[in-house]
């Protein structure tokens, strides 16, 4: 079904069928049998206002431009970046957790934040990196990830939504180290935890200022969620090719836990056909910040981050419900 870009109650109607179809269709994938509950109608996801998320990435830059213009791992920029998730999460009504490691000599931390309630073994888990490269502020690598994240869980709480499955979300440290934060969190969970987990979403880079719309091509389910919620739009997608396993999903991939996420583009260049399909410049790279000084609060593509904010949100409504 195809919808145009109004009719905002077809697309709800889309959505909800979509996410009973996906429901059902993780239950499968994750058990190996088909699921025996009848499906429930899935709640649909409410809009994520990108004002709330590009304010998240205007305080993620001033964090940056006071602490010697970066958040990176070690540095006071990115501890008071997950200072000020945290502070958000735990007025919200999360159980947060701060988890330390060490990497090249400094102490690195991640945030794990538990929505109360759910089936605890079924859980469904979305994450972003909170830190930045030493070069810069990192707002679109990735603030735009961690915003979005960040809103969507605040959706949750603002809608008190109550999932079938457990919720959970995670802003990782030392990402740019080589997914060292993420790393350290799955290798220190136990296999009876790790085996909860019926699905881990990725946001690293969704706001990329000449964006392309590329979905993990990894769990199928998780896939099929991010693309019905793209048809919807009518926006069509192409499977993530440029990082495969360069990001903090890899080392859930890894371990077994079926994975997905979305994804705007990096240094690759926006092709003729991709600029036919999704507008932008041909020629020039999806984001020709990438780790540089420039990904800076002017290095975001509106259209993109409010998209793809909605799709955190549809996939988290929709794997969940
Ligand atoms: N690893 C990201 C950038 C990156 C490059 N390719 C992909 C593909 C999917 C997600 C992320 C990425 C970083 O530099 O943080
Ligand atoms: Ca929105
Ligand atoms: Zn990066
Ligand atoms: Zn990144």
């Amino acid at each position: 079904m195809r919808l145009s870009l109004s009719g905002r109650s077809a697309a709800a109607a889309v959505i909800a069928a979509t996410a009973l179809l996906t429901t059902s269709a993780i239950s499968t994938a994750a058990t190996g049998s088909p699921g025996t509950a009848a499906p429930q109608r899935a709640a649909a996801a409410p809009d994520i206002p990108v004002a709330n998320v590009k304010a998240h990435l205007s305080q993620f830059q001033s964090i940056a431009s006071a602490n010697g213009g970066n958040r990176a791992h070690g540095t006071a920029g990115y501890k008071a970046s997950l200072d000020y998730v945290k502070g958000k999460l735990d007025a919200a009504g999360f159980t947060t957790t701060v988890q330390q490691f060490t990497s090249s000599g400094r102490t690195g931390y991640n945030l794990i934040a538990d929505w109360p309630g759910g089936d605890a073994n079924q859980v469904i888990f979305a994450g972003a990196h909170l830190d930045s490269v030493s070069r810069g502020a990192g707002i679109n690598d990735n603030a735009s990830g961690s915003a979005a994240v960040l809103e969507t869980a605040l959706a949750v709480s603002r809608e008190k939504y109550k999932p079938t499955k457990h919720l959970r979300f995670a802003w990782w440290g030392a990402e740019e180290l080589g997914l060292v934060g993420s790393t350290y969190h799955v290798r220190n969970l136990p296999a009876a935890e790790r085996s909860k987990i019926k699905g881990y979403l990725n946001f690293d880079m969704i706001g990329s200022p000449n964006p392309g719309y590329f979905v993990y091509d990894d769990d199928p389910t998780i896939e099929r969620t991010f693309k019905a919620y793209y048809s919807g739009l009518n926006i069509g997608t192409e499977p993530e090719r440029e990082g495969d396993g360069r990001s903090d999903h890899a080392p859930f991939k890894n371990a077994g836990v079926p994975v997905g996420g979305v994804f705007t583009g990096a240094s690759n260049t926006k092709s003729a056909a991709q600029a036919q399909k999704w507008g932008g410049t041909a020629g020039q790279a999806f984001d020709r910040c990438y780790h540089a000084s420039c990904d800076s609060s002017s290095n975001i593509n509106n259209t993109a981050l409010d998209r793809n904010s909605d799709a955190v949100a549809y996939a988290v409504w929709g794997l969940s419900s």
